[in-house]
């Protein structure tokens, strides 16, 4: 290594002005901001003209930001009925990049972004990664995928646009990505959590000790993640662990980010989205602190302004001063998506509660799959699990190992399941965004 990995300990802002405004300044702008989006989503774009009028709603009806309740929301079907550029307010020669994401079912959504968008994006991803403690001069290890997923080339033109020396690693190819993090001797790892974890196994199967390098920060995304993984990944790798939010439909990664001061909840840019938390059933929108989904209105996107997009995530807001300084809102941890939502004979599980309780026993390595299928009209739950690469695997021990699982989820988690517990390496690893529920109730 020709180069001293540098100790960060002073705060540091992308742009202080911005982020530390204050909130009667920062309520003004996003009003200003807001009233020029409304009116230019129903200028432009055929889908808001009739929404908006289906609503009864015009543009200049909105004389305080909370007038927002009155206008509709916008949800992922209305991007795939419109598919593929019939949301944009630009024309397509204006649009200098495109991305999608594949969802599950039907037709990709698809995302534009005008030359100003994407110089937007590029500072508010330089201004997260600021957040989480990356600095100009930091070498950036990013194994977020590249393509047609916002993550890799999210993160990329944010590190560049901070000062930073980007490895464009993408996902996959896991032992080099050990090999290159050690030979150009990041101070930053950009991953999603799951595969962060990965990894780091793969790491430890080369006899590398990972938690040894110059890596000082983890930027984890992309994928609901629990606290107690938060632990285990600082454990493992040796680094603060530090959230990052966002999603295609808004903006891509950059929307939200934890400052490494506190880590405790994810500053949301204010400057640039306004967010609301609403009941998902009454679609009341709920006082600040009360958990419910997530709701963004962009106040800047030029090719693909969004209003009151239904994000499906599941969170609550704190303005509560944060010790960093910022002044934005903080968005609390994700906890999963209002669709990823197991009702298990009637008891709501969500797969990081199952992730926090596996965390937390001895033996098991955090790896895991919740298999869902159907036993005579009722939803049944198996868990696959894997024993720690140390653990003993006879047939008995992982009965029994199994057993005390089982036990756990019932009193932690409410619900009954059965749990399979697999020999090491037997859970298929992520690459990306981690698949952690098999629903075969529909085949
Ligand atoms: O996942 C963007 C991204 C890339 C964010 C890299 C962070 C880092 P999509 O593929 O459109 O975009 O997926 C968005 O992923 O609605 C959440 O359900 C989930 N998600 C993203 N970040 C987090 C997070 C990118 N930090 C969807 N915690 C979102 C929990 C997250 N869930």
């Amino acid at each position: 290594m020709t180069r001293p990995n540098r100790q960060v300990d002073d705060a540091f802002f992308f742009n202080a002005a911005v982020e530390t405004l204050g909130r009667d300044a920062l309520a003004d702008l996003q009003f200003d901001r807001l009233k020029a989006t409304l009116a230019r989503a129903y200028e432009r774009v055929p889908h808001f003209t009739k929404a908006f009028d289906a609503a009864g709603v015009k543009p200049a009806d909105l004389e305080s930001l909370a007038d927002i309740a009155r206008f509709p929301f916008t949800v992922k079907t209305d991007l795939r009925d419109n598919y593929p550029f019939a949301m944009f307010a630009v024309p397509q020669a204006e649009i200098l990049r495109l991305h999608a994401s594949s969802g599950t079912t039907g037709r990709p959504t698809v995302v534009g972004y005008t030359k100003d968008d994407l110089t937007m994006w590029a500072d508010l991803m330089a201004r997260s990664l600021a957040c989480a403690g990356a600095r100009p001069g930091d070498v950036v290890h990013n194994a977020y995928g590249y393509g047609l997923f916002t993550g890799g080339l999210g993160a990329h033109y944010g590190a560049e646009r901070l000062g930073c020396t980007v490895v464009p690693m993408s996902g996959g190819g896991t032992e080099r990505q050990v090999t290159l993090l050690q030979d150009f001797a990041a101070d930053i790892l950009c991953a999603t959590p799951s595969y962060a974890l990965n990894i780091a196994e793969v790491a430890e199967a080369q006899g590398i000790d990972i938690a040894a390098l110059p890596v000082r920060r983890g930027i984890f995304g992309a994928e609901p993640w629990s606290e107690a993984m938060r632990q285990q990944l600082q454990g493992v790798l040796g680094v603060k662990a530090i959230d990052v939010y966002g999603l295609s439909e808004i903006l891509g990664p950059g929307v939200a980010c934890e400052c490494d001061v506190a880590q405790a909840g994810l500053h949301g840019w204010e400057d640039h989205f306004l967010f609301e938390v609403i009941d998902p059933k009454t679609l009341q929108v709920l006082p600040i602190g009360t958990s419910g989904e997530l709701v963004i209105t962009t106040l800047t996107k030029q090719a693909l302004p969004m209003i009151r997009y239904r994000t499906r995530d599941i969170t609550r807001l704190s303005d509560e001063l944060c010790a960093c300084g910022r002044s934005h809102v903080r968005i609390m941890r994700v906890t999963g998506r209002d669709d990823d939502m197991l009702i298990i004979r009637g008891v709501n599980v969500y797969p990081s509660q199952v992730e926090a309780v596996l965390i937390g026993l001895e033996g098991l390595a955090p790896h895991y799959q919740i298999v869902l299928t159907r036993q005579s009209a009722l939803d049944h739950m198996m868990l696959e699990v894997e024993a720690a690469p140390d653990a003993l695997v006879d047939d008995e021990s992982l009965a029994k190992r199994a057993e005390a699982v089982r036990h756990h989820v019932k009193s932690m988690v409410g619900v009954t399941c059965d749990v399979t517990v697999k020999r090491p390496g037997e859970v298929p690893r992520s690459q990306g965004k981690a698949v952690r529920v098999r629903d075969l109730r529909e085949v």
